[in-house]
């Protein structure tokens, strides 16, 4: 297309401690076994070496039923090395496409794609997709689940450990952040995200405005004053129907369409610098179907269009 092959990383990331159902460690397989590298290749990437951060399994950890922030230490040490990871492949010129794992993984992810750009003095805008806006806290949370705390900690709220990784300085602005097929938020999650500042795309803002448009303006935002942007994609924020391979469903949710419309703009700015996949549980899933369209929305947001 631009005549330059661009060089994509997939990073692997088999975690499942940060959600109460097992089963989305099998998510990186899943999306392996359903082409994503062959497909990537097809279109005309360099796909390097892929590589896998080390999670331990729930089964090998003392139990951890209750708890404000439950598999603390092990999450924070994935955290950790994802983002010295994730960094290492922008250094290294790669695109960072880190597949999931439950989405406490982001913490990690992020910090090292933000601390890269930060170095250069630049900063990252960030399209958050999912039902949940993930801005609990420990102390909030009603679960306890990390999975639902990735995104306030990247703003600089929360656990200091889980904030201050690679750096003190918090990995994102809220004016470089935008929350998009949001329909499910705790009562005391809702406070911190009016606290934060955040813009917020509900599901009702897609139903009266339209993707098209919605996409429109979450890219001017997230593009506004920034190097680029990354894409961390929940799948649970497609609609259940689109995406039945994932632990924490709510109805209501985005299309198919609508979420390849908004990935296709995202990859036609030419400014997006990384993406997550995250929150795929192929136990779940009806054969492999929810991974599979998560490919092609993957694809989507790497530039693949019908002509
Ligand atoms: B996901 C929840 F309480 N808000 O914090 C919580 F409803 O990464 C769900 O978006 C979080 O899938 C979902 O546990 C996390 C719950
Ligand atoms: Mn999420
Ligand atoms: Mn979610
Ligand atoms: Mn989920």
């Amino acid at each position: 297309e631009n005549g330059q092959t661009k060089s994509i990383q997939i990073i692997g990331v088999p975690v499942d401690l940060g959600a109460s159902r097992r089963g989305t460690d099998g998510g990186v397989s899943a999306v392996r076994i359903a082409g994503l590298g062959e497909k990537l290749t097809k279109m005309g990437y360099t796909v390097t070496d892929e590589v896998d951060v080390a999670v331990p399994s729930k089964e090998s950890r003392p139990k951890e039923t209750t708890g404000n922030m439950r598999f603390r230490s092990e999450i924070l040490q994935v955290c950790r090395d994802l983002a010295v990871v994730t960094r290492d492949a922008l250094t290294k010129g790669n695109v960072p496409l880190v597949v999931g794992g439950d989405h406490s993984l982001a913490i990690g992810s992020i910090s090292g794609i933000a601390d890269y750009f930060q170095e250069k003095g630049g900063e990252l805008g960030l399209v958050w997709f999912d039902a949940h806006a993930d801005m609990n806290i420990p102390g909030i949370s009603p679960s306890g689940n990390i999975h639902g705390m990735p995104l306030s900690h990247l703003l600089g709220y929360g656990d200091k450990e889980f904030t201050g990784i690679l750096s003190a300085n918090p990995k994102i602005k809220s004016e470089n952040v935008v929350l998009v097929g949001v329909r499910d938020i705790d009562e005391k999650e809702k406070e911190l995200i009016k606290q934060s500042g955040i813009k917020v795309y509900s599901m009702r803002d897609i139903d009266e405005l339209g993707m098209s448009r919605v996409s429109d303006e979450i890219l001017e935002i997230v593009t506004k004053g920034t190097v680029g942007f990354h894409v961390s994609f929940d799948v649970d924020g497609c609609d259940p129907e689109v995406m039945p391979g994932s632990g924490t469903l709510v109805p209501g949710g985005v299309t198919y369409r609508e979420a390849h419309l908004l990935l296709e703009k995202c990859a036609e700015t030419g400014l997006m610098t990384s993406m997550d996949l995250v929150e795929l549980n192929p136990f779940l899933d009806k054969g492999n179907i929810s991974a599979e369209r998560a490919v092609s929305l993957v694809l989507s947001a790497f530039g693949q269009s019908v002509l």
